[in-house]
């Protein structure tokens, strides 16, 4: 028999696919042959371009307001920032890239910085790729892309301010980045940091993620 629930009485939430109990920052790594936190506890790491809205969504992933610092001025995070969340993974936010009004030195300092990361991290389990609903990828974009394939990193992709469009609109949107990337559609997660769209499905894949063995032997 299903049970009934009267007036008044509250059913029960569907269970919290990643609950969170504790988030400490553990460091940040600035050269790619610098200081990284050791690689005990598995590891899932964020990536897109400046102002995708990386920060935003981390937040509301762990249920913190300011875990990672969102900005007004895109372009000021260079180093790779480690949380390690209920003692048990760490959640990797790596540097923004493509932010134009920087020099071009500067503009490219985020790729050997990025693969000297993917390269020295034998925990990690894979790649959260954020994309804006809004803009095709960008020539950054399909570099990272095609770093991460050449380093054969499990990739899931996130679109990122869903809530920027109406609803035919995201869905034909989203069909158009996920056909661009040459992935399925359900292979992209819709999220919106103002809505709190799409939390419980990113988090449940980032929870699957960090179960999964390392991908490097
Ligand atoms: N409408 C909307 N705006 C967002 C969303 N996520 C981030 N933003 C805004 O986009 C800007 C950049 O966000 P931030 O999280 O700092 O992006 P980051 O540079 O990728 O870390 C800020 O002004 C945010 O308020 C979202 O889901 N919806
Ligand atoms: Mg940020």
């Amino acid at each position: 028999m299903p049970r009934r629930y009267l007036f008044g009485m509250v059913p029960p939430a569907s269970p919290d696919p990643l609950p969170i109990k504790s988030v400490d920052f553990l460091g940040g790594m600035a050269a790619s042959d610098g200081w990284r936190p050791p690689t005990e506890l598995p590891e899932v790491a964020f990536s897109g371009r400046s102002n995708v809205g990386k920060s935003s969504l981390l937040n509301r992933l762990v249920r913190r307001k300011a875990m990672a610092r969102v900005s007004n001025t895109p372009g000021r995070t260079r180093e790779i920032n480690f949380f390690g969340v209920n003692g048990t993974f760490v959640l990797v936010d790596l540097p923004g890239y493509g932010y134009a009004r920087v020099s071009k030195e500067r503009r490219d300092e985020w790729r050997p910085l990025i693969e000297g990361f993917l390269r020295r991290s034998p925990a990690l389990r894979g790649i959260v790729q954020l994309l804006d609903i809004r803009r095709e990828p960008s020539p950054e974009d399909l570099q990272m892309l095609t770093m991460l394939g050449d380093l054969q990193i499990p990739t899931l992709f996130a679109v990122t301010k869903v809530d920027k469009l109406g609803k035919v609109a995201a869905a034909t949107a989203i069909a158009a980045l996920a056909k661009s990337l040459g992935v399925d559609d359900d292979q992209v997660i819709p999220f919106s940091a103002v809505t709190g769209e799409g939390r419980d499905a990113l988090a449940e894949a980032v929870a699957a993620l960090i179960l999964t063995p390392p991908f490097r032997r």
